[in-house]
């Protein structure tokens, strides 16, 4: 189906059809987001799941937090014509019918949730973005061949169980059959019984899964969270390459012991020895032969983190990301091996748990070829670059061909209260991503054949 074909060889008969004497859709450049209706809905949903202190937000993933949000999009939605469904998993999808009926849809969204004390802006610009861009269509009276979806993705962030993008690999079916009563968060509960407790039934996760006949191509516009198009002056990412991510658990057990009768020469000090896996970590990453991969020991729990005793205990997590699936593999696998053999030196017992494991992902040029195209319509500076986050575009893109549009981030800062995009540069993106859907409409409508025309205005 759509996306499937070679769109590159034909995008020069597409510009050609899509121009020749068809009813076009408003050209691109002629329809502008409203900056000042952007930044009042980022501020509404900041009102959901705020710290109580320090300016975060913590709109945890497959909380009630999490549903109020998707909710509140899903009435601007609905007050756009568009219906809305919420899956098994949690995901919403909110659809305005196409003109050519059976045509499959144009998806374009992102993520509610956010990671504790994180940001007002990761996956809310796309999800904000998306519904800007739904509202151009509508207030333009631009109808699409395509059915649009706006899809907002539940549990994006892998903070509570360690598993990013579990709904959007749920979509794609490589949830496998991970039994969802396994994957726990720190304080013990499980995903099943998160999902349970906000009124889903973890049982029916698999016919959350999309049949891919039924999407033509998905698209994310995302902040930046890195600080090269800050650097470089450019208001527009186009992204190439989405990281992969290894996520490991790993516990130490030394021996808890008082801290003032206990010499240092017969001590089995868990925390020490945590302190050279950090450590062990870093110098991995820093090592010239793996520039580009980046480890980092975000959680740490000390037990029994009393201030006279030895720690007996430590567990932490080890999140391994790079663009180079080998390599990202091959450094878990090495600093597991490092820290056995730290920890036998130093009488310390070892286990680890690979929690989570999502490949590197090159998405498909053809969309980045067609994104390019509408900046350079656009007149707007764009810089081809690699994505260090992960996101749900690199599982969707298994099923329905992704493409990701890029903002800047104020000093590159994210996950963090500081993280910050002007809602004028989300406007931009805006702009960015309604002619690369309408554009991708008509190329892949003279790909597929449909009648021409069916684009009149709604
Ligand atoms: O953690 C990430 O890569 C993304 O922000 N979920
Ligand atoms: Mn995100
Ligand atoms: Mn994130």
């Amino acid at each position: 189906m759509a996306g499937r074909s070679n769109p590159s060889a034909d995008a020069a008969a597409a510009d050609k059809a899509s121009t020749a004497g068809e009813a076009a859709p408003v050209a691109a450049g002629q329809v502008h987001a409203d900056a000042t209706r952007i930044g009042a809905m980022l501020a509404e949903i900041a009102r959901i799941g705020p710290d109580a202190t320090g300016g975060g937000i913590s709109r945890i993933s497959f909380t009630k937090d999490e549903r109020t949000a998707h909710d509140l999009v899903s009435g601007w939605l609905k007050a756009l014509g568009f219906t809305i469904k919420v899956d098994a998993i949690g995901n919403t999808i909110a659809e305005r019918p196409g003109t050519v009926p059976g045509a499959p849809a144009i998806g374009v969204g992102s993520h509610l949730d956010s990671v504790p004390h994180g940001g007002r802006f990761d996956g809310i610009v796309g999800v904000v973005g998306a519904v800007e861009m739904a509202r151009l269509f509508v207030e333009n009276g631009v109808a699409t061949r395509h059915p649009l979806r706006i899809v907002i993705f539940a549990g994006e962030e892998g903070a509570r169980f360690g598993e990013p993008c579990v709904g959007s690999k749920a979509v794609a079916g490589n949830l496998g059959n991970r039994d969802l009563a396994l994957m726990k968060d720190a304080s013990g509960i499980s995903l099943a019984d998160a999902l349970r407790a906000i009124g889903f039934d973890p049982r029916t996760v698999p016919t959350a899964r999309w049949k891919p006949s039924e999407w033509a191509a998905f698209l994310e516009l995302h902040i930046e969270q890195a600080r090269v198009l800050e650097m470089t002056e450019t208001p527009i990412g186009l992204v190439d390459t989405v990281s992969g991510s290894t996520r490991l658990r790993v516990e130490l057990t030394g021996r808890a012991d008082h801290s003032g009768g206990t010499p240092m020469d017969v001590r089995a000090d868990a925390l020490a020895a945590a302190a050279e896996v950090v450590l062990a970590a870093e110098s991995l990453a820093k090592d010239s032969r793996n520039r580009g991969a980046r480890l980092t020991v975000g959680r740490l729990d000390v037990h029994p983190n009393s201030i006279t005793t030895i720690p007996g205990r430590v567990r932490f997590t080890i999140d391994v990301r790079d663009v180079d699936s080998d390599r990202q593999r091959q450094l878990a696998v090495e600093i597991v091996r490092r820290t056995r053999v730290l920890a036998d030196r130093r009488g310390i017992g070892v286990e680890t748990e690979l929690i989570a494991d999502t490949s590197p992902v090159v998405l498909p040029i053809w969309i980045r070829e067609q994104s390019s195209k509408v900046c350079e319509e656009l007149g707007i500076k764009y810089r081809v670059m690699t994505s260090g986050a992960g996101h749900d575009s690199q599982v969707v893109n298994a099923i329905v061909p992704a493409g990701m549009v890029f903002v800047p981030s104020k000093d590159g800062l994210s996950h963090v209260p500081g993280e910050w995009t002007s809602a004028s540069d989300v406007a931009r993106g805006v702009e960015v991503l309604y002619a690369l859907a309408n554009r991708l409409d008509g190329l892949l409508a003279s790909l597929e054949g449909m009648e021409a025309g069916s684009s009149s205005a709604a």
